[in-house]
C-alpha cells in the first residue's frame, strides 16, 4: 500500500478543527501539518494519492458500538448479515462495528463467541469487534468472563428484560458485575424491568389491544427508570462501572444524572431513534409502527429534549444505533394482530453519522461534540483510542471526507441495509458521506463503492479507557 494525502479539508476530532492535511502510510496516519505548508505540499508531490478534501469536513470513521448482525430473535433473524451490514455501515461513514455476540441458554461464552467469529470471518467491509451478551450466568461462565477480556472481548452485555430469553436476576447481575470488577470488564445493561413488562403485556392482549402501539405503552418509561436505578444500585454494591444501553426515557436520564452527580462511574448510550422518533411513528395505521417496534421503545416526542440536554452535559457519553434490522414484510408482520410477536429492532447503521450532523445544524450539538459521541468516546468507552475514534498520527487511518453542503433524501430506495423500509424514509438531511477510508484503503470513493468482504478485521480490544 503506498502513501495517501488528504487535502485541503477542515479535519475535526473531538478535541480540534483545523485546517490541515494528513499523510497516510501502511494504513496509518503518520503525521498532519498546516494546509498548503511547505511539508504539506511536498507530502502531495510524493504521494500514490492525493484525495483533494477542499471545502469538506475530514472526521475520523464513525464507530458504532452497538449493532446486533443475524440477531436470532423471536423466531427470526436480524436480516442484515456481517457482510451487508459492514458495507452499510461503510456507506454511512461507520468503519468500526461493536456486535453483540449471543451465548444461548445453556451454552457455554466460548461457544456463543465461536459462532459470532464464524458469522463474521471474511465477511466484513470494515473493522469489528464484538461485546458478550450473557443470557445465563452461572460459575462457569463467570470463570469464562476472565478469558474473554484477554483475547480483547471486554463487555458484557445483561438485560433486565425479556424473561426466560436474555433476562438475568438481580444475584445473577450482581454476580457479573462483581466477576467484572474484578478483571476489568465493562457490563453494559440493558434496563427495563422484564417481569414487570411482562404482566402488562398479557393484560394489554387479554384486553384486545395488540396493535404496535401498545408495545410502547406496556413497556412504560418508569419500568425503564425503575430498572436504570437498580442497575446503579447493583454495580455500587459491586464496585464496578456501568454502562446503560439505548435510554430512551427522560425519568432514565434523571437517574444516571442523579448518578453521575454523585461521582459515580455510570455511563449512557442513547440512540438515533429516541432522538428522531417518537411514539407517533409507533401509532402509525395499517400496522406501519410495526418498523418501530424496538425495546426500549421509542417515547413521547417530549422526552427527545431531556436526551439532547443529557448529550450536551455528558450525562450521555454515546449515540449508537442498536442496528437491528428486520424486513416490514415476513419478518414484522409475525406481530400481526399481536404486538409482543413483532421482532424488537431498528434498522439505522447506515444513517447514524448523518444524523448526528443534522443535530449539529439544528443546533443541538457542536461539530465537535458530534465526533466525541459517535467517534471518540464510544472507542474511548470500548478500548478502541486512539488506534479507533480520532485523526491523529499513530491512528488507523480510518477517515470519512463529508460533504456538509450536500442534502440527501433518507429512503429505502437508496439505502444499503438489508432491509425493506427505512425508520427515516422521505426525511431530508444536510449532509453527506463522500470517500470513506478503512485502515487507508478506499472503500467508498466519491459516492461509489470500492469496498471487499474480508477487508474488515477483528480488533480484540483493550478494557474501558474512559475511566482513568
Ligand atoms: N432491543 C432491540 O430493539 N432489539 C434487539 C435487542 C434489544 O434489546
Ligand atoms: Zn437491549
Ligand atoms: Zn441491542
Amino acid at each position: 500500500m503506498g502513501t495517501t494525502v488528504i487535502r485541503g479539508g477542515l479535519v475535526i476530532t473531538a478535541a480540534d478543527e483545523t485546517n490541515a492535511d494528513i499523510l497516510i502510510e501502511s494504513g496509518r496516519i503518520t503525521a498532519l501539518a498546516a494546509r498548503d505548508s511547505e511539508v504539506a505540499r511536498s507530502w502531495a508531490e510524493s504521494a500514490d494519492r492525493v484525495i483533494d478534501a477542499a471545502g469538506k469536513y475530514v472526521i475520523p470513521g464513525g464507530v458504532d458500538a452497538h449493532t446486533h448482525m443475524e440477531l436470532p430473535f423471536g423466531g427470526t433473524f436480524a436480516s442484515d448479515t456481517f457482510e451487508t451490514g459492514t458495507r452499510a455501515a461503510a456507506w454511512g461513514g461507520t468503519t468500526t462495528i461493536v456486535d453483540f455476540a449471543v451465548q444461548s441458554v445453556g451454552e457455554s461464552l466460548r461457544s456463543g463467541l465461536d459462532a459470532w467469529h464464524a458469522k463474521a470471518d471474511g465477511q466484513c467491509a470494515v473493522d469489528y469487534a464484538f461485546h458478550m451478551i450473557l443470557s445465563d450466568v452461572n460459575e462457569d461462565t463467570l470463570k469464562e468472563m476472565d478469558g474473554l477480556v484477554d483475547e480483547g472481548v471486554t463487555s458484557f452485555k445483561l438485560f433486565m428484560a425479556y424473561p426466560g430469553v436474555f433476562y438475568s436476576d438481580d444475584g445473577q447481575i450482581l454476580r457479573a458485575m462483581q466477576r467484572s470488577a474484578g478483571n476489568g470488564g465493562l457490563i453494559m445493561m440493558h434496563a427495563e424491568n422484564g417481569i414487570a413488562i411482562d404482566v402488562l403485556v398479557e393484560q394489554a392482549l387479554a384486553a384486545g389491544r395488540t396493535d404496535p402501539r401498545y408495545h410502547g405503552e406496556v413497556r412504560h418509561a418508569l419500568l425503564e427508570a425503575e430498572a436504570t436505578h437498580r442497575a446503579i444500585q447493583l454495580a455500587r454494591v459491586a464496585g464496578a462501572p456501568l454502562y446503560v444501553v439505548h435510554v430512551s426515557a427522560m425519568e432514565a436520564v434523571a437517574e444516571l444524572s442523579q448518578a453521575r452527580d454523585m461521582g459515580l462511574p455510570v455511563f449512557g448510550e442513547t440512540c438515533p431513534q429516541y432522538l428522531f422518533l417518537s411514539t407517533d411513528n409507533l401509532a402509525e395505521p395499517d400496522f406501519e409502527g410495526a418498523k418501530y417496534v424496538c425495546s426500549t421503545p421509542l417515547r413521547p416526542e417530549e422526552h427527545q429534549a431531556y436526551l439532547w440536554r443529557g448529550l450536551r452535559t455528558n450525562d450521555l457519553q454515546v449515540v449508537s444505533t442498536d442496528h437491528c434490522p428486520f424486513c416490514f414484510k415476513g419478518q414484522k408482520e409475525l406481530g400481526l394482530g399481536d404486538f409482543s410477536k413483532i421482532p424488537n429492532g431498528l434498522p439505522g447503521v447506515e444513517n447514524r453519522m448523518d444524523l448526528l450532523h443534522q443535530a449539529v445544524v439544528d443546533g443541538h450539538i457542536s461539530r465537535r461534540r458530534w465526533i466525541e459521541i459517535a467517534c471518540a468516546t464510544p472507542a474511548r468507552m470500548f478500548g478502541l483510542y486512539p488506534r479507533k475514534g480520532t485523526i491523529a498520527p499513530g491512528a488507523d487511518a480510518d477517515i470519512v471526507i463529508y460533504d456538509p453542503g450536500a442534502t440527501q433524501v433518507m429512503s429505502a430506495e437508496t439505502h444499503h441495509m438489508n432491509v425493506d423500509y427505512s425508520a427515516y424514509e422521505g426525511r431530508t438531511v444536510s449532509g453527506r458521506v463522500q470517500t470513506v477510508l478503512s485502515r487507508g484503503e478506499v472503500v467508498v470513493d466519491d459516492r461509489s463503492y470500492a469496498g471487499r468482504a474480508g477487508h474488515g478485521r477483528f480488533i480484540a480490544r483493550e478494557t474501558c479507557q474512559y475511566l482513568g
